[in-house]
């Protein structure tokens, strides 16, 4: 499978087990999951047949590890805008994260800090570089520092995604370090 086909199959596949999986007729569980079968039965009733190779390899190659096959489940690892429970348990996060955005968003920002907008969670990266990229999808990046390791300490719990990606509810202004 060629490099934009993998992406094409990411995106389609991001869509469905994040945002509207209603839009081709499959139900998540609780947890997220669906039946690769169902999936894929769906995916060709709606005019984008996948097959099974072109999932796993999907799943295996994706650049950020999107999506997670468990047995004869498929799912996405974050990212979600529909009501899922990862069930991902509270983790300890290193002392800073970072946060990448663009300069249009800063005024809001600094005035109610950083909020999931229409996910369940503010994601926040490991690394500048990560951030960075994050970002510019948007724009020129800004990368902001977050004070994550005294927001744990203040009681903010913390989640770390199957793709390392670093979840929270939400971050206070007095955490962040705006350039
Ligand atoms: C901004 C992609 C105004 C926030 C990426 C961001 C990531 C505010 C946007 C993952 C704000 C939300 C997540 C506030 C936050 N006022 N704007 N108070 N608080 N924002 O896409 O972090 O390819 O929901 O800075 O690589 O950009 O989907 O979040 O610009 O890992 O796997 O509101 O999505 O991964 O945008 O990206 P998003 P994000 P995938």
């Amino acid at each position: 499978m060629n490099a934009p086909r993998t992406v094409k199959v990411s995106k389609y596949l991001s869509k469905h087990l994040r945002h509207q999986p209603e839009r081709i007729g499959i139900a998540l569980d609780a947890q997220g999951w669906v039946p690769v079968e169902a999936l894929l039965r769906a995916c060709a009733r709606h005019g984008f047949p996948v097959s099974r190779a072109e999932l796993d390899q999907v799943v295996a190659a994706d650049d950020k590890r999107r999506f997670d096959l468990s047995g004869d489940r498929v799912r996405a690892n974050q990212g979600h805008s529909v009501p899922v429970d990862l069930a991902l348990p509270p983790a300890e996060p290193p002392e800073y994260l970072h946060h990448g955005t663009v300069g249009r968003f800063l005024d809001a920002i600094r005035a109610e800090g950083l909020r999931p907008m229409a996910r369940h969670h503010v994601h926040l990266s490991p690394d500048r570089e990560t951030a960075t990229r994050v970002g510019a999808r948007r724009g020129v990046p800004v990368v902001l520092a977050v004070h994550a390791g005294a927001m744990h300490r203040a009681g903010h719990l913390f989640h770390v995604s199957a793709n390392g990606v670093w979840l929270t509810g939400s971050v206070p202004p007095r955490f962040l370090r705006l350039p």
